[in-house]
């Protein structure tokens, strides 16, 4: 259950237009030109608005943000160790209700924003976040997604794509391909997994206003412990010039290989139905990326038959891999 505070009452932002023109992630930071992951940063402040608190796990994100004397966040912000963005965004939470409890400060709805990487949340502070989405604390926790630890120079994650070159899995004349995982569902394990939890969503900023910025903002609306992640084009992981993020945004959404969906109280909705819309071949996404040059055919027909599987095959396409149950009587 969440909290009873008022909620703020956000509009939906029915077009580019409709975007608040003020910022609260501003100059000041030292991301790489084309960090599609700064937006993420840039646009869940913009949604959320000034009546926001903000802790941020270690990682690009952090460090590149908090150059030293110098901060583009204009809310206020607090760094938490890698892994802790779940803890971070309890004790927050909690701190500000008793505060407000004690009659400290004026009970209001602030809102509590965690954002961690793919490496801080999706690997390490997996456990953290699923402690806080068992708690009733309005917060809301943002897994910015560049698949990689790309602060510590590009190392692969639970996240990376298969096939992807990172300093972890260099290709080689014996091995050609080293990272032989397939990416880990970050957000459709944490909504199955917590069944009360009221929201969860994929998200990506290269739709800003119409997709992130109102799911930013159904989350904080709907109220109780929420999670989104975000895709991110990251240049200098992905190797592709930085005036492309937005086109590779795009085609990893087209393609089908990052699905996006909410899970509103249970309920799946597509935001981009890649089954009704159609999706181009995944090839046109990997072919933009130095990392997936070493890839020969037949390993972009494997990326394609596991896509193609995902929205074919799985109970639910692209979030539950399971087929329907038999019983053992069968
Ligand atoms: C406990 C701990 N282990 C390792 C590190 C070193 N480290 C700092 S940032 C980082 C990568 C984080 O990756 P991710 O969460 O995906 O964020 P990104 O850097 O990609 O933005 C690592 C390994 C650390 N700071 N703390
Ligand atoms: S390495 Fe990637 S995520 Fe990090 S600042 Fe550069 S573009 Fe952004
Ligand atoms: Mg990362």
């Amino acid at each position: 259950m969440a909290s009873q505070l008022p909620v703020i009452d956000y509009e939906k932002i029915k077009k580019i237009h409709d975007t608040p023109l003020e910022e609260f992630y501003t100059s000041g930071h030292r991301t790489c030109q084309g960090c599609e992951s700064a937006m993420v940063m840039r646009d869940f402040a913009k949604a959320s608005g000034p009546r926001t608190v903000v802790t941020g796990a270690t990682g690009c994100m952090y460090v590149a943000n908090t150059s030293y004397l110098t901060t583009p966040w204009i809310v206020p912000w607090m760094h938490t160790q890698l892994g802790a963005g779940g803890s971070s965004a309890v004790g927050m939470a909690a701190g500000l209700r008793a505060l407000m409890r004690k009659g400290k400060i004026p009970q209001e709805k602030i809102n509590v924003i965690n954002f961690s990487g793919d490496l801080g949340a999706g690997d390490m502070g997996i456990g953290g976040i699923s402690g806080a989405l068992q708690t009733d604390y309005d917060l809301l926790i943002i897994m910015y997604d560049n698949e990689s630890a790309a602060n510590t120079d590009i190392q692969a994650t639970g996240s990376t794509t298969y096939g992807a070159q990172t300093t972890f899995t260099p290709p080689g004349s014996k091995h050609r391909i080293m990272h032989r995982r397939w990416k880990k569902n970050v957000a459709a394990m944490l909504a199955v997994g917590h069944p009360t939890c009221r929201y969860v969503a994929t998200a990506s900023a290269t739709f800003p206003a119409l997709d992130f910025m109102n799911k930013t903002r159904k989350a904080l609306s709907i109220g109780g412990p929420t999670f989104i992640h975000t895709f991110d084009p990251c240049p200098k992981g992905w190797d592709f010039h930085p005036r492309y993020s937005h086109e590779l945004g795009e085609l990893g959404v087209k393609s089908g290989i990052f699905p996006l969906y909410e899970i509103i109280d249970g309920q799946v909705i597509y935001t981009y139905d890649a089954r009704q819309k159609g999706r181009i071949p995944v090839r046109e996404y990997l072919e933009k990326q130095g990392r997936f040059a070493h890839l020969i055919d037949e390993d972009v027909d494997y990326i394609q038959h596991m896509v193609d599987t995902m929205w074919n095959e799985w109970e639910i396409p692209g979030v539950a891999p399971f087929r329907a149950g038999l019983s053992v009587a069968g």
